[in-house]
């Protein structure tokens, strides 16, 4: 049961049998994946206090002893919901205090709070309005778990990728400031997102923004998994001083509701003893008035040290709050990585669902072909922009340290460490989600291709995603890579194809290669007893038929040769390929194909721009269309497609079997001159 003190320090910690007694029925339910009623959610935590606050404006309402109630029941409410719906956990939980003490110190939303990365937004979210479909987080349909302009006017600036707050804050700010408007932005920021360049290209510039910028940095010596780099290493040293306690009950001191001339002298004194213990930080190099560390979790030292904050003359303003990721919730404060992200799950005991044994991922394989690769080949290194596990390359960590990089979230810098690790004869592979390579294009593209240096792209969570939505959807990376000179550009169509791919580049020095391939399960092929080494730019033909062609890119193939067998019993004679290379292509496979079939049809999981693209540009060039032939591209629509089940996405998309049935059906009604008629 959560605890309804109002001055301890640290929150309650839920786990085991006590918390069970804070479970009460509740009619409140949440929909399960398919939009049934989750029998799961219908255990909910009392929470009598929280019951009244709608939104910040109740919250405000409230006296500064009830807060303490508070947050330990917005944090009940976040277990309960994450282990119905699965989700972001860990950095939810730790920032419930902080969360409730920025709703309840500013003036959101006039004031812009701005959460970086967005996954941190659950409590917030609780707070302002959207409780009552807290527990269809990530859901077609429900809420988004990142913070969406769309969704509440609390949510002023979309994110899911990190690093942005500053940024987007200091935009806020200096508008305000531009068009004479009242109003603060404030940008929170965890540390791990503070490994990220952009966060310091924004605070290099903020010092105009004046006290209309506040930057919280939430440190809670996480990224995913542990943060590296000198930055982690500096805010570690920065807490751990013997400065740090002083400078608690210094700002504990401070933060008093004092006259404004006595608080004003204290503020001085605070500003002289804090230059005096830490000699000038980095933030103040910045142009930032630094206040902290404070414990975040401790909302009599929060509360009046952001009420300081929101009314100082000075700024711009970075606060450091010292929290704890997974705070309250014992399962996720003792294995933090391991509930940052999770299934759905056992409030009581923690346990995460699991999904059905079957093949394993296409991350899983993607890290064990490498890892075999680099047994043979000690040139082999492997880099990763802070998703060690994300990407499977944890696994590589634990046999080869010195050769594995975990460069924090730091994707452009990641890829010209590559290129600079291949031109002095390495040979690196970048293993970074397509979304997320979306940040180092220019390096792609100025440092790698450019110089046709020999950096392996591992592609991970290449097209749809599901629950995390458009953010973090792979639909891109076909159509920038496959348009850069120099580049290789492979897409598997299943696991067993993928080891070929890692196969195929860790062999090729002659310049870029990339291999792009799904979240989730492979399709259970047979495995190889040893990768074979490719063909560049060779595709292959899984069935042989006379009338209808469908020239697959990547894992769509399973459909693709369901849709075939459809069209085989309507009498239409149907070939499948795999392309394999949307760069270079095989044209001499593609040219027999559209000259001796009636109907040719392209199938990628890849946004306009990608393979269906390059086959109309050659078929085009070589004349090939020009004589009847009916060839039609499928691809991504031209929109950004919401959280659903991958199955979903792809059947909204019309990448599914009875899609592609259609498409042909159709495309064959066509007469020469594009009327539909009544054959077929
Ligand atoms: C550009 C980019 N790269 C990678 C990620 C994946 N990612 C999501 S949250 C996260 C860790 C963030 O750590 P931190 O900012 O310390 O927040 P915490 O979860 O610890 O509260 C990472 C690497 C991302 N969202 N954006």
């Amino acid at each position: 049961m959560p605890s309804g003190t109002d001055s301890s320090s640290t929150a309650t910690v839920i786990a085991g049998p006590s918390s069970v007694a804070a479970i009460r029925q509740d009619p409140r339910g949440g929909l399960d994946r398919s939009g049934q009623m989750d029998s799961s959610a219908m255990t909910q935590p009392d929470t009598p206090l929280l019951d009244t606050v709608r939104e910040p404006a109740d919250l405000r309402a409230l006296q500064p002893k009830q807060l303490r109630q508070l947050a330990d029941e917005l944090r009940a409410e976040v277990i309960s919901a994450v282990g119905v719906t699965g989700g972001h956990l860990g950095s939810g939980l730790g920032v419930v205090e902080l969360t409730t003490a920025i709703h309840y110190v500013f003036d959101t939303p006039r004031d812009r709070l701005v959460w970086d990365v967005g996954h941190q937004c659950y409590p917030h979210k609780i707070l302002t309005g959207r409780r009552d479909r807290i527990r269809t987080l990530r859901m077609a349909g429900g809420l988004s778990g990142f913070t969406r302009r769309s969704e509440s006017e609390y949510d002023p600036f979309g994110a899911a990728h990190s690093s942005t707050s500053i940024s987007a804050a200091l935009g806020f700010a200096t508008a305000n400031k531009l068009s004479n408007r009242p109003g603060k932005a404030i940008a929170v920021i965890g540390d791990g997102a503070m490994s990220a360049g952009m966060a310091y290209e924004a605070m290099n510039n903020a010092e105009a923004a004046g006290n209309r910028l506040v930057v919280i940095l939430n440190d809670n010596d996480m990224s995913i998994a542990p943060p590296v780099g000198g930055l982690s290493a500096y805010l570690a040293r920065l807490v751990s001083s013997s400065e740090y306690l002083g400078l608690r009950s210094l700002a504990k001191k401070v933060a008093k509701r004092m006259p404004r001339r006595m608080h004003r002298a204290a503020e001085k004194l605070e500003e002289y003893a804090r230059g005096m213990a830490t000699g000038g930080t980095l933030f103040e190099e910045l142009g930032f008035y630094y206040v902290g560390p404070i414990d975040g979790h401790n909302l009599d030292h929060l509360i009046p040290v952001l009420e300081n904050v929101r009314d100082a003359d000075e700024g711009p303003i970075l606060v450091h709050v010292v929290t704890k990721k997974g705070k309250g919730y014992s399962f996720a404060e003792d294995s933090a990585d391991k509930y940052h992200g999770v299934q759905k799950f056992d409030v009581v005991t923690g346990a995460q669902a699991k999904s059905p044994a079957g093949p394993p991922s296409y991350t899983k394989v993607f890290a064990q072909a490498l890892l075999a690769e680099a047994e043979r080949d000690d040139t082999i290194c492997a880099i990763t922009a802070a998703m060690p596990s994300g990407t499977g390359l944890d696994i590589f960590q634990e046999r080869f340290p010195e050769r594995t990089f975990d460069v924090g979230i730091a994707e452009q810098h990641a890829v010209t460490f590559a290129a600079g690790l291949a031109a002095q004869g390495m040979r690196p592979f970048c293993a970074i989600y397509s979304t997320f390579l979306q940040r180092a294009y220019d390096q792609v593209v100025h440092d790698v291709a450019i110089q046709n240096l020999p950096v392996r792209f591992g592609i991970d969570r290449a097209g749809l995603v599901g629950a995390d939505g458009a953010t973090h959807a792979g639909s891109f990376d076909v159509t920038y890579l496959a348009t850069l000179p120099n580049f290789v550009v492979m897409a598997a169509a299943d696991e067993a194809e993928l080891t070929h791919m890692v196969h195929t580049a860790a062999m090729h020095d002659d310049g870029p290669i990339a291999v792009r391939y799904p979240r989730g399960d492979g399709t259970g092929v047979a495995m190889p007893a040893a990768p074979q080494r490719l063909e560049i730019g060779k595709g292959r033909v899984v069935r042989e038929g006379k009338t209808v062609a469908i020239l697959s890119l990547g894992t769509r193939l399973e459909e693709a040769l369901k849709a075939a067998d459809t069209l085989d019993a309507k009498g239409l004679s149907t070939t499948v390929a795999d392309l394999r290379f949307a760069k270079p292509l095989d044209e001499a496979l593609i040219r027999r194909l559209l000259t001796t079939h009636e109907v040719c049809v392209t199938v990628e999981e890849a946004a306009v721009g990608g393979l269906g693209a390059h086959v109309l540009t050659f078929a085009s060039d070589e004349g090939l269309i020009d004589s009847g032939l009916k060839l039609r591209t499928l691809r991504l629509p031209d929109r950004f497609q919401d959280q659903d089940k991958p199955e979903k996405q792809y059947a909204d998309a019309g990448l599914d079997a009875e899609h592609m049935v259609e498409t042909v059906l159709k495309a064959l009604r066509h007469n020469d001159t594009g009327v539909e008629e009544a054959r077929a």
